[in-house]
């Protein structure tokens, strides 16, 4: 992938503001953070933004259970959404919620344009309604006996058991999941957003090339079964924006999310008074724009986003980076298996760049599953961090700070073996750049390996015995700092808190483009401790701690 693009904005897919984050989101926001690091590194401008997915039934049903408002809600998840990301050192410009000022104008602006320009109609529908609660009932609330295989609870429009899809209404004896009601039969008027109109246009698009593989299958299969027009209104009560000149209907959450990110977009210019709003979205817009989403939301973001872009005049994304979950010990991350690890869990426990480095080690741009296998996790990152990337700079540090008074060599020992690291780099910035972190974390662990050969070969504790090879010592030591550099140079993007201790210790800060030149004459500090092995015992600690969350939470 070749971006010509010289500003970029990324964003990742908004987690919705009812529930902790957890390993699961952090797969996504480490991807799209070593990427957007990369891009920055290598001189890009990059806005990097997300927000809490604040609206819908979920949250307004949660808050109520817990006697506030969604408002309150909202906020205090914010804050601990915004403390985990930050302490896992994603580095968003702007973290903010669909619940804004700004998300709120962009969505009545859009919804007005998209109307005004044919791209709204209204149907009268049949919706459940739970007597008892006095709402309509989103689908998912709505539970019943499949009428085909007669299993029992099974949830609105699909059946677990014999895959079945039907109509909710077709559901045999429904009762509401919120009271138990008996759910009545209610006409309600709906906006839909006309999305078969756009399906040339879409065709078009996704087919261009773009996207990968499996994602233009899936689509296919979508393009074969035809366009719906998708209903984007929710009945009060909602926690929502309400549609304009239309009390009591409120626009569909999945509406307002992506515009979460123009709203977000909007309020990272408030801030930053200088960014040229109009140059990002408009039709001609040369910044470029990246999605990163999990594979289950393809479709709003392939399709309807797209559309809703379309009809507005705007900008559409440059491509669209899907995901594939995540897996612990190999079983989906789930409350009932202890198998759910939520980010604070992590970190009371764990150094966050262990799970960029291990999630680095495993992610491709491939949309399969990735499995988060805590043995091994553990394993690779004393394996790679410890013994072979800290320790390179362990050996040879202490002769440069007590030897030679801090001070590299004058000259290169070893130039050709410093070529060969250098010319790794375009290779290594691609693997980047196409989101390759595993094979560009392989490539700098062979590097590692070829380093600590050298060291090993060359042995400086033996060296350092002999009388009059003062030099020699110096030159051996210096150029396995050298490589040290370059090593942690590539490997910036993936590990925040380790770099700043490294730059500490070089006492220079890792640039991409400054590695070609050799670090001579120069003087380092004292070496100290950089990163500790993980204690497996850490690990129980940590699933322990999270089956007791689990429990406390169902308790509540
Ligand atoms: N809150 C959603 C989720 O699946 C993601 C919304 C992403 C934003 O967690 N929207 N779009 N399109
Ligand atoms: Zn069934």
């Amino acid at each position: 992938m070749n971006i010509t693009a010289k500003k970029i904005l990324v964003t990742c897919a908004l987690p919705y503001a009812n529930g902790a984050i957890h390993l699961g989101h952090m797969l996504e926001h480490i991807q799209a953070d070593i990427w957007v690091r990369y891009q920055r590194m290598r001189g890009k401008q990059v806005f990097f933004i997300c927000a809490d997915d604040a609206h819908g039934t979920p949250i307004m049903l949660k808050a109520n259970q817990l006697g506030i408002n969604p408002e309150k809600l909202i906020s205090k998840i914010n804050k601990e959404h915004q403390k985990d990301l930050a302490e896992f050192s994603i580095s968003y410009d702007n973290y903010y919620s669909t619940h804004s000022i700004e998300n709120q104008m962009l969505s009545e602006q859009i919804y007005l344009i998209l109307k005004k320009n044919g791209f709204i109609k209204s149907k009268t529908i049949l919706q459940f309604y739970d007597p008892q609660k006095m709402m309509f009932l989103p689908d998912r609330f709505v539970i019943g006996i499949c009428r085909k295989c007669k299993a029992s609870n099974q949830y609105g429009d699909h059946c677990e058991i014999c895959g079945a899809t039907y109509n909710p209404m077709e559901l045999v004896n429904p009762r509401s999941v919120i009271s138990g009601a008996t759910p009545e039969m209610r006409e309600t008027k709906h906006f839909f957003f006309d999305l078969p109109v756009f399906y040339n246009m879409l065709k078009k698009w996704t087919l261009s090339g773009i996207l990968q593989l499996p994602v233009v299958n899936k689509l296919q299969e979508w393009f074969k079964t035809g366009l719906k027009q998708w209903d984007i209104t929710r009945d009060a009560p909602y926690f929502g924006f309400e549609i304009p000149n239309e009390p009591k209907k409120y626009f569909y959450v999945w509406l307002d999310a992506p515009i979460g990110y123009i709203g977000t977009f909007k309020n990272l210019c408030k801030k930053k008074p200088n960014i040229d709003f109009d140059s990002y979205w408009n039709k001609n817009s040369t910044v470029a724009l990246y999605h990163f989403i999990g594979k289950d939301i393809t479709y709003f973001h392939i399709l309807f986003w797209p559309a809703i872009l379309e009809g507005i005049g705007y900008r559409k994304p440059t491509n669209i980076f899907v995901h594939g979950y995540i897996t612990i010990n190999g079983m989906k991350m789930s409350k009932s298996k202890g198998t759910f690890i939520t980010a604070r869990d992590y970190l009371d426990h764990l150094d966050s760049d262990c799970l960029r480095y291990y999630y680095a080690t495993k992610l491709s741009s491939s949309i399969d599953d990735i499995d988060l296998n805590l043995k091994d996790f553990v394993q690779k990152v004393n394996s790679d961090i410890v013994n072979k990337i800290v320790n390179l700079a362990a050996r040879n540090a202490g002769f440069i700070n007590k030897q030679f008074n801090n001070k590299l060599s004058s000259n290169i020992a070893e130039p050709e073996l410093y070529q060969k690291f250098i010319t790794a780099s375009k290779k290594i910035g691609q693997l980047f750049c196409n989101r390759e972190y595993n094979k560009a974390t392989n490539k700098i662990i062979l590097l590692a390996n070829i380093a600590n050969h050298y060291i090993d070969d060359k042995k400086p504790w033996i060296i350092a015995k002999q009388t009059g090879c003062e030099n020699i010592l110096h030159n051996v030591c210096s150029m396995g700092i050298n490589l040290f550099r370059i090593i942690m140079t590539y490997l910036k993007p993936i590990l925040p808190g380790l770099i700043d201790k490294t730059e500490m210790f070089l006492n220079i800060s890792l640039e991409w483009d400054d590695i070609k030149k050799p670090l001579l004459n120069h003087e380092i500090t004292p070496f100290k401790t950089l990163f500790k092995r993980i204690d497996i015992n850490k690990i129980s600690f940590m699933l322990e701690k999270s089956n007791k969350n689990i429990t406390a939470d169902k308790n509540n």
